[in-house]
C-alpha cells in the first residue's frame, strides 16, 4: 500500500470542491477505487464517476454501467473524451452539482483512465497533454490547474490512485509493462480475461485463433519474428509486453457487461 500517493491524493482532493473519478468503461469495476470513495466521504466532498472511453463499447453497455453506477448511489456520467461525446453536457451536470463560484474539481483516476483527455474536452482546446505510455512526454507528472471557463477551475493528476492488486486487475488498472519484472504470467492472466468476456478479441486483434493464452503469446512471437537470439525459441515475453500495450490503447477489443455494483462490505 503506497501510503504517500495516498497522502498525495488527499491533499488534492481537499483543495477542490468536487471530485472527478474516471474510471475505463471497458472494465469499470476493476478501475474504480473504493478506497478513493471512502476518502471522498470522510472528507465530505461530492463525486461524480466519470465512465470514459464510451466510444469502445456499444452504448447500451454505457447506458447500463451509468444505471449500475446510479443504483448503487454515485452520480455517475459516461463520455467519450477523444470523440468529445458528452462532455459539453458533463461540463452542465458539474456546474450545476456545485452551489460556489469559483470553484475545484479535482480529475483523479487510475493511469491512463483519460483523465487529462476530459480536461481537453471540457476546455474545448488542447492544454493537458496526453499520453498511453508512462515517462513519455504527454504523462502527467504533476498537479495541474486548469481554468475550464471563468469560475471553474480543474485540477489535472496523474494517475495517483496507487495501482493495487494481482493479475489482470493491476494491468487493466494501468501499470505498464515496464514496471513487470516478468510480463508473461500477467499477459497470460489478461488474455484470459478478454477471452471469458469476448471469445473473439485475440482473433479480431491479430488474426491468432488459438485460445490458450501462452501459444497465443508464442504465435505472435512467431508471427512477429521475435525469437530468443541463441536458441531461436519464440520471444514470448516481447509478446507479453504487445499484448499489454495493446490493451491500453484499446487495440484489443473488450469490454465488460453492465453488472450490479457491490460496495466491499469490509475493507
Ligand atoms: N478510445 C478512447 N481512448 C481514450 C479516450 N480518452 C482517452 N483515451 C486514450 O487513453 C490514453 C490515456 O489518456 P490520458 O488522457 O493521457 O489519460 P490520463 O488518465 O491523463 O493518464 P495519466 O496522466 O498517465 O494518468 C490515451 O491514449 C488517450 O488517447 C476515449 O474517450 N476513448
Ligand atoms: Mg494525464
Amino acid at each position: 500500500m503506497d501510503l504517500a500517493s495516498w497522502r498525495l491524493l488527499a491533499r488534492t482532493v481537499k483543495k477542490a470542491d468536487l471530485v472527478v473519478e474516471v474510471v475505463d468503461i471497458r472494465d469499470p469495476v476493476s478501475t474504480h477505487s473504493w478506497r478513493l470513495v471512502e476518502m471522498i466521504d470522510a472528507l465530505d466532498r461530492e463525486l461524480v464517476i466519470v465512465l470514459n472511453k464510451a466510444d469502445l463499447v456499444p452504448l447500451h453497455v454505457a447506458i447500463g454501467w451509468k444505471d449500475r453506477f446510479e443504483e448503487a448511489g454515485f452520480n455517475a456520467f459516461y463520455v467519450s473524451a477523444n470523440k468529445r461525446l458528452g462532455t459539453r453536457r458533463l461540463r452542465g451536470y458539474i456546474k450545476h452539482l456545485v452551489d460556489t463560484i469559483p470553484f475545484t474539481v479535482a480529475v483523479v483516476g487510475y493511469p491512463k483512465t483519460g483523465k487529462s483527455s476530459i480536461i481537453n474536452a471540457l476546455k474545448g482546446k488542447h492544454s493537458a497533454q496526453t499520453s498511453p505510455v508512462p515517462g513519455s512526454p504527454g504523462y502527467t507528472r504533476h498537479a495541474q490547474l486548469y481554468k475550464i471557463e471563468p469560475g471553474f477551475y480543474m485540477i489535472d493528476t496523474p494517475g495517483v490512485i496507487p495501482v493495487e492488486g494481482g493479475w489482470p486487475d493491476s494491468i487493466i488498472r494501468g501499470r505498464s509493462p515496464e514496471e513487470l519484472p516478468d510480463p508473461v504470467p500477467p499477459a497470460a492472466a489478461l488474455i484470459e480475461k478478454i477471452l471469458q468476456y469476448r471469445p473473439n478479441a485475440i482473433a479480431e486483434a491479430y488474426g491468432i485463433t488459438e485460445t490458450d493464452p501462452y501459444k497465443i503469446m508464442e504465435e505472435l512471437a512467431l508471427a512477429r519474428g521475435w525469437k530468443y537470439r541463441l536458441t531461436g525459441e519464440p520471444l514470448i515475453e516481447e509478446a507479453a509486453r504487445v499484448i499489454i500495450r495493446d490493451y491500453h490503447k484499446a487495440k484489443i477489443p473488450f469490454y465488460i457487461p453492465p453488472q450490479p455494483i457491490r460496495r466491499p462490505r469490509q475493507r
